[in-house]
C-alpha cells in the first residue's frame, strides 16, 4: 500500500509520527510519501519574510509574523508522547516564542527518524481518483528540478493547512485608500506601524494579535473595527473597538455608529477560506471555520471517499495533541486496526455530534466540545490518553487571563498537565519583549545589552 500525506506542517508531521510508532512496535507500516511545497517542515511555524508569492512563484504558505508568541498555553497542546521538558531540559515559559514551538515540533520528529518520507520544494499539483482501481493519482512537481511527476497512491491525506488563502472582502472607498492595506497573511511585523492610526478589521486572533503587536510597537492608536461582536478585553490607552466600517472616503473610514475616524494603515485581520487547488470539487472540503466542518467522519475521514483524509481541517482551540489524536485514528483506519462502519452508522456519528455543535452556546462550550472530540478519538487508539478535563480548565483560566490582562496574559504561567512541571516565568515581560529569538528565550536572564523595550 502506497499512501501520500499532502503537507508537513503540525498535522503532516503527527502523521508521520503516527506511523513511526507503530513501526517502533514492530507493526509493518505502508510506503509513504510525504509532499511539502516549503524547503522546510513546520508548516505555519516555519517563518519567511516573504509575501505574496516564493521564491519559485508559488502562493506563500505561512501566515506568521516576527514576534508571534504562542497565542494559548503551551500546556494545552502539549504532546502525550513527547514533553516540553524532555525536549528542552528544564521548564520554559508557558507562551513561547513561535521560534521555540518549531524547535519543540522539529524535535519530535527529529528524532524518530522521519525526515526519509518528507519530498521537501515538491508542490501537489492535483490528485484524481479512480473509481474502477480505486486508486489516487496524484501529480507533483519539483520546485527545484522543476520536475513533474505522476503517481498513483492507495490512500491520501490532506495536511495542507486552512490558514493561508485570506479571505478578502471588499469596502466601499478602500481602492483608493492612500495608506498601506494588506491582509493578515502578509503580516509579518509591526514596526513598520509606529506613530501611525492603524485599523484592523476583524475580532478573531488575528485582529486581537496584529493590533496588540501595533500597540506594543508604537502605534499612535489602534482601532478594531468589528462585523458581530466586539472582542470586549479592558484594551489600553490608545486601543478602542468600533463596529463594522461602512465605507472609506480618502483616508476617512466610516463606522455603522455614525463616527469617522482618519488612518495610516489598514489590516484585513478576516480570515481564511478552506481551499485545496489540488483536489477536484467532490473530494474538496468546503465549509467556514469552525469547529465541525461537515463532511468528515470523526473529523478526519471524507464520508464521501473513505479512501481520502483530512488533517487539522476544524477550527482550532486544540492543537498538536489534537493532530496527535487524528493521526493515530487515521494511521490504525489504514492499518485496520480500527474498522469503519458502514455509510449509515458513520452518517449517524456524524449527526451525533453536528447535533451537539449546533448547540454549542458560547466560548466554553466549544473548548468541551473539542475535548470530547479528541478523547472519543484518543480512546479508539493507543495513543497516551490524558487529563483532557484538566486542560479545559487551563483553556478557562487562559480566557479569564486574558479578560483581566490582554497585554499580560502572556506572562503568566500554567501546570503541565503531561508531568506536572510548573512553567518558569520568561525573563521579560511579554510586553516589553522585542526579541524572540530562540537564543533570547532560553538565556536564564537576558544578555547584557539586547534588544528589549524594557
Ligand atoms: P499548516 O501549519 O498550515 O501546514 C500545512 C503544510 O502543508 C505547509 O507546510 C504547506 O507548505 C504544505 N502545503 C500546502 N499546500 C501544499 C501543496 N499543494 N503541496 C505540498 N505541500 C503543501 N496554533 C497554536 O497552537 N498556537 C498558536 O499560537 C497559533 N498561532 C497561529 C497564528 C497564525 C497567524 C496562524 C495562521 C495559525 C496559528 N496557529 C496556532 C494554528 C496553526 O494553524 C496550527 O498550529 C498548525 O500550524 C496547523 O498545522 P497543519 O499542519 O494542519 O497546517
Ligand atoms: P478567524 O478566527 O476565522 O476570524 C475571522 C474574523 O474575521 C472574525 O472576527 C470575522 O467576524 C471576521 N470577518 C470575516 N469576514 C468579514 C467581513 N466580511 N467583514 C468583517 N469582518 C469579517 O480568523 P483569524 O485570522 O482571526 O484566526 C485564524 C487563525 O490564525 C487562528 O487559528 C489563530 O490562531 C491565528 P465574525 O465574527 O465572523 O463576524
Amino acid at each position: 500500500m502506497r499512501i501520500a500525506i499532502i503537507g508537513a506542517g503540525p498535522s503532516g508531521m503527527a502523521q508521520l509520527r503516527a506511523f513511526e510508532s507503530a513501526a517502533e512496535q514492530g507493526r509493518e507500516i505502508p510506503e509513504i510519501v510525504c509532499f511539502e511545497k516549503q524547503a522546510d517542515w513546520g508548516g505555519q511555524w516555519n517563518y519567511t519574510w516573504m509575501t505574496g508569492l516564493d521564491e519559485h512563484g508559488e502562493p506563500v504558505h505561512s501566515s506568521m509574523y516576527r514576534n508571534l508568541w504562542s497565542n494559548g498555553p503551551k500546556e494545552a497542546l502539549e504532546f502525550a508522547d513527547y514533553s516540553f521538558d524532555e525536549h528542552f531540559g528544564r521548564p520554559i515559559s508557558s507562551y513561547p516564542p513561535r521560534p521555540a514551538l518549531w524547535d519543540y515540533i522539529s524535535g519530535r520528529v527529529e528524532r524518530a527518524g522521519v525526515r526519509k518520507h518528507v519530498r521537501f520544494s515538491t508542490v501537489v499539483r492535483w490528485v484524481d481518483f479512480d473509481e474502477a482501481t480505486q486508486q489516487f493519482t496524484l501529480v507533483s512537481e519539483d520546485l527545484e528540478s522543476k520536475k513533474t511527476s505522476r503517481e498513483v497512491f492507495d490512500r491520501v491525506i490532506v495536511g495542507s493547512g486552512h490558514f493561508s488563502f485570506p479571505k478578502m472582502p471588499s469596502f466601499e472607498g478602500l481602492e483608493t485608500f492612500p495608506g498601506q492595506v494588506s491582509h493578515a497573511h502578509e503580516f509579518r511585523g509591526a514596526e513598520n506601524l509606529r506613530g501611525k492610526d492603524v485599523l484592523v478589521i476583524g475580532s478573531s486572533y488575528s485582529a486581537e494579535d496584529i493590533g496588540s503587536q501595533a500597540h506594543k510597537m508604537g502605534a499612535r492608536s489602534v482601532t478594531a473595527s468589528y462585523r458581530t461582536a466586539p472582542m470586549g478585553y479592558d484594551w489600553p490607552l490608545g486601543f478602542e473597538e468600533r463596529p463594522l466600517v461602512t465605507k472609506f472616503d480618502g483616508s476617512t473610514a466610516f463606522f455603522a455608529d455614525g463616527t469617522e475616524k482618519e488612518f495610516d494603515a489598514v489590516v484585513l485581520c478576516t480570515g481564511y477560506l478552506h481551499k485545496y487547488p489540488f483536489l477536484p470539487n467532490e473530494l474538496a472540503l468546503d465549509s467556514p471555520n469552525n469547529v465541525y466542518p461537515e463532511g468528515l467522519y470523526k473529523g478526519v475521514v471524507w464520508e464521501q471517499n473513505p479512501h481520502l483524509f483530512y488533517l487539522g481541517a476544524q477550527d482550532q482551540w486544540f492543537t498538536f495533541n489534537m493532530f496527535d489524536a487524528q493521526t493515530w485514528f487515521v494511521r490504525d483506519v489504514i492499518l485496520g486496526d480500527v474498522v469503519l462502519p458502514g455509510v449509515d452508522a458513520r452518517q449517524s456519528d456524524i449527526d451525533a455530534w453536528l447535533e451537539r455543535f449546533h448547540a454549542i452556546g458560547g466560548a466554553a462550550d466549544e473548548i468541551r466540545f473539542q475535548a470530547d472530540y479528541v478523547r472519543d478519538l484518543i480512546e479508539a487508539t493507543d495513543y497516551p490518553i490524558f487529563d483532557l478535563d484538566e486542560v479545559v480548565e487551563i483553556f478557562l483560566e487562559w480566557k479569564h487571563d486574558k479578560a483581566e490582562d490582554i497585554m499580560g496574559y502572556r506572562d503568566r504561567a500554567y501546570r503541565s498537565v503531561m508531568t506536572g512541571t510548573i512553567a518558569s516565568t520568561h525573563h521579560t515581560k511579554w510586553v516589553d519583549e522585542l526579541d524572540d529569538s530562540l537564543a533570547r528565550y532560553l538565556a536564564p536572564l537576558p544578555p547584557a545589552g539586547a534588544a528589549s523595550g524594557s
